[in-house]
């Protein structure tokens, strides 16, 4: 309902907040704030909140997609299911999310803290950026977050209650299910691209296997409730400082498969990664620079796989692969030879989920800054033209399980690297 809410302006904003004793607390009086509109997503308003005494960011969730408009509604209900995200997170891996200091349901409404010294990632990458173990942190991320809000962590009744309560985010999986999974692959309304890509749109749109593919992940997005996701882990959801990585916006939480959030990622890494040679002009340090990249693709990977066995090993206080059953035997190794197995299937979800994002990034209706700021459209379009076949090549090898090494091998030849 939009009963009683009402979208802040910067000039309602003062009055509004300043009954809010925990901004007022953080901010000092509301006559000496100042405010300016950041939000350059593609559903909320974000205001940046200065007073004499300490700054926050306010997220308010808007009745409809501002990327598209009013023609496009779109349930409040999101920010409540963002905060209950941002909640778990901060439990299950301290420090990873921006803290909170108020919520308000009605007003859809989120106070939380002003990470001034940080950006955006994706813009990090683009200006060419290096970040201290940034993939590293990304993938023990992802495993904290994943294992925790898991059947392997949690107790059964609280996990299916957990379910219960995030099946409620059905529009914001909805949005994931049509722009993801099935518009890329068909000539939707929504969609765009660049001039220049005509050809190769028409030709993935006719590759009966990778629709197949598309409608298999679509399948295990909608079906697979492994644990509670992010729902939008790119790396416009992660921001960075010289010494701090933060996770924010985990307003399409829901309960799905573990390699979502992990694919995502790599996806957004990967096209970070094809869009350097439009970004830098000096070739030297634009190609040390997609090195790297790929080291730090490489790293989201084995963080996750390391913090996962840790936890695996330490945690595992679940329904699912209860250490007793296994010590019944007589020895660790079941356990074992199940959590190899359970990462190499975690995997293979990855790699299609990682070439589907890879895919609706350039063929879809939301698109990447990575690419976006490339002035050139031709040599946009070569780029996204490199990290469509990644996608594809990598979506249709996922039987073949070919691990990190291999993935990025296949991104460097296909990139010319
Ligand atoms: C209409 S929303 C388009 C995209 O923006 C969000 O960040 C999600 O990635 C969504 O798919
Ligand atoms: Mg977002």
């Amino acid at each position: 309902t939009t009963q009683g809410y009402a979208a802040l302006t910067l000039e309602t904003l003062p009055s509004r907040l300043g009954e809010v004793a925990a901004a007022r607390a953080r901010l000092g009086e509301p006559a000496a704030w100042r405010a300016r509109e950041v939000g350059d997503g593609n559903l909320n308003l974000v205001f940046i909140v200065e007073g004499p005494e300490g700054a926050v960011v306010v997220k308010q969730a808007l009745p409809y997609v501002r990327l598209v408009g009013e023609s496009w509604p779109l349930p409040l209900s999101r920010s409540f299911f963002e905060h209950e995200a941002l909640v778990r997170q901060a439990a299950r891996d301290p420090g990873a999310a921006p803290e909170v200091f108020h919520f308000d349901r009605e007003q859809a409404l989120i106070v939380m803290e002003f990470l001034d010294r940080h950006v955006i990632l994706r813009r990090a990458m683009i200006e060419g950026r290096r970040i201290a173990g940034l993939g590293r942190r990304l993938g023990l991320f992802c495993a904290r977050t994943l294992f925790r809000g898991s059947d392997l962590s949690m107790l059964a009744a609280d996990r299916k209650a957990d379910l219960a309560l995030f099946a409620g985010n059905a529009a914001l999986c909805d949005i994931t299910e049509n722009l993801v999974f099935s518009d890329p692959y068909r000539d939707a309304p929504m969609n765009r691209h660049t001039p220049g890509l005509d050809a190769l749109a028409a030709r993935l749109r006719g590759d009966m296997a990778m629709k197949r593919v598309a409608q298999h992940m679509k399948w295990a997005f909608a079906t697979q409730a492994e644990t509670l996701l992010h729902g939008d882990l790119h790396t416009g959801s992660v921001m960075v400082s010289d010494d701090d990585i933060r996770v924010i916006d985990p307003e399409f939480a829901t309960y799905g498969p573990m390699g979502f959030d992990v694919g995502m990622l790599v996806a957004n890494f990967l096209m970070a990664f094809c869009a350097q040679p439009g970004h830098a002009s000096d070739p030297g340090a634009r190609d040390a620079y997609a090195d790297w990249l790929l080291e730090e693709t490489a790293a989201i990977w084995s963080a996750f796989v390391g913090e996962f066995t840790r936890l695996w090993r330490t945690e595992r206080a679940g329904m699912l692969y209860e250490a007793r059953l296994f010590e019944a035997q007589g020895c660790g190794l079941g356990a074992e030879q199940a959590r190899l197995e359970r990462l190499a299937a975690i995997w293979r979800d990855a790699l299609g989920f990682c070439g589907v994002e890879m895919h609706r990034r350039i063929l879809g209706l939301a698109h990447n800054a990575d690419f976006e700021t490339i002035a050139d459209e031709a040599a946009r379009a070569a780029c996204e033209a490199r990290a469509l076949e990644i996608g594809r090549v990598l979506a249709l090898s996922r039987d073949a399980a070919p691990d990190m090494a291999a993935a990025l091998e296949t991104a460097r030849e296909i990139a010319g690297r």
